[in-house]
């Protein structure tokens, strides 16, 4: 059989052969009563990663993405987020239907919000309007191809929000594909946000959980929100300890998922009817924009390359470790075959 090259997402990784071994070996207790010692590792390392206080394993990141809301807010307060963020376009509502806070979706160029816009949204003090109380970032932008926000971007945005008392929630999904992108720390990234959240089941390998970082208070907080949302774990050390692994070991060779990835949008924006944005393509994501996505991700997969398509016309593919430069190579013939058949049919 064909093996297939699945560039729908960095999530479909499978753990490495250290991850399965550590797994095998981690010391584990009970969670909820706060004795699983790998678990504790494992939010101790994160929020040194982060420069934070304190860190919390949970399942997914929606979930802490959701908690996060969950502790900064009250019901009935409004949030700034991007217009195409994940926690505002693909978390099945959850900040509005869980935590009943009223998004303020800003649409912005390469997905980051700017200080000006902050300023311009903002809730001035007013009886009639909902406050606002939390400005959400996203870092790598996911929607808007994986692009980077610099620390200087983050630290005026921030900033701004700041200056209006907001706290500052970082979806950092992909934080370490930002930070290696840039050459930078992720504490660069990380330091201007009030809360952070990332993940190390995407291109670090791991197989579950999400780590949201902040002040030791925050945190404690949010340990209560994820007991809420059925988040708190027994011996999750069995998962926790694959994180360890990924924090340690898997963040380097992201830089070899963005190389790939570079190269794959450029060979496919040299394919009549595929159209591409390179300057958005800067870590492990390639947005692609069609005449009919479904019709294109359909036949790519009888190509045995998977894609994900996001609406009518874009297309998504994800570098990963399980994508080499072989199936680079593969997925371009498979998009030289499928193009000519698809083009112009929307
Ligand atoms: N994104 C997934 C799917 O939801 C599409 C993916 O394949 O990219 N923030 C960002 C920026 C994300 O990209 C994701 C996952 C999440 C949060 C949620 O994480 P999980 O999947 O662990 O709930």
């Amino acid at each position: 059989m064909t093996p297939l090259v699945d560039l729908r997402s960095d999530t479909v990784t499978s753990p490495t052969e250290a991850m399965r071994e550590a797994m095998r070996r981690a010391e584990v207790g009970d969670d909820q009563y706060g004795e699983d010692p790998t678990v504790r590792r494992l939010e101790e390392l994160a929020a040194e990663r982060l420069g934070k206080e304190a860190a919390l394993f949970l399942p997914s990141g929606t979930m802490a993405n959701l908690a996060a809301v969950l502790s900064h807010t009250q019901r009935g307060d409004e949030i700034i987020v991007e217009a195409r963020a994940h926690t505002y376009l693909t978390e099945s509502g959850g900040m509005s239907a869980v935590a009943g806070v009223i998004p303020r979706p800003v649409l912005a160029e390469r997905g980051a919000i700017s200080a000006a816009q902050v300023e311009a949204v903002v809730r001035t003090p007013n009886v009639h309007f909902a406050p606002t109380r939390l400005l959400c970032l996203e870092n790598t932008h996911n929607r808007a191809g994986g692009a980077v926000m610099t620390p200087a971007q983050q630290a005026e945005v921030c900033a701004a929000g700041h200056r209006h008392g907001l706290r500052v929630h970082l979806d950092g999904a992909r934080i370490f594909n930002a930070a290696v992108a840039l050459g930078a720390d992720a504490r660069d990234l990380t330091r201007d946000a009030d809360s952070v959240m990332f993940c190390v089941s995407k291109g670090l390998s791991a197989p579950v959980g999400s780590l949201l970082a902040g002040e030791a208070a925050f945190i404690a907080r949010a340990r209560r929100a994820r007991q809420m949302l059925g988040g708190a774990m027994r011996q999750a050390g069995v998962v926790a300890a694959a994180g360890i692994v990924a924090l340690e070991t898997m963040i380097d060779r992201l830089a070899e998922d963005h190389r790939r990835a570079r190269a794959l949008a450029q060979r496919l924006a040299e394919i009549p009817g595929v159209r591409v944005d390179l300057t958005t393509v800067q870590t492990n994501i390639v947005i692609l924009e069609v005449d009919d996505a479904p019709a294109v991700v359909d036949r790519l997969a009888a190509h045995h390359v998977l894609a994900h398509g996001l609406d009518r016309t874009a297309i998504r593919l994800v570098t990963h470790r399980h994508i080499g430069d072989a199936e680079i190579d593969r997925a371009v013939d498979a998009f030289h075959h499928v193009m000519p058949l698809t083009a112009g049919k929307s």
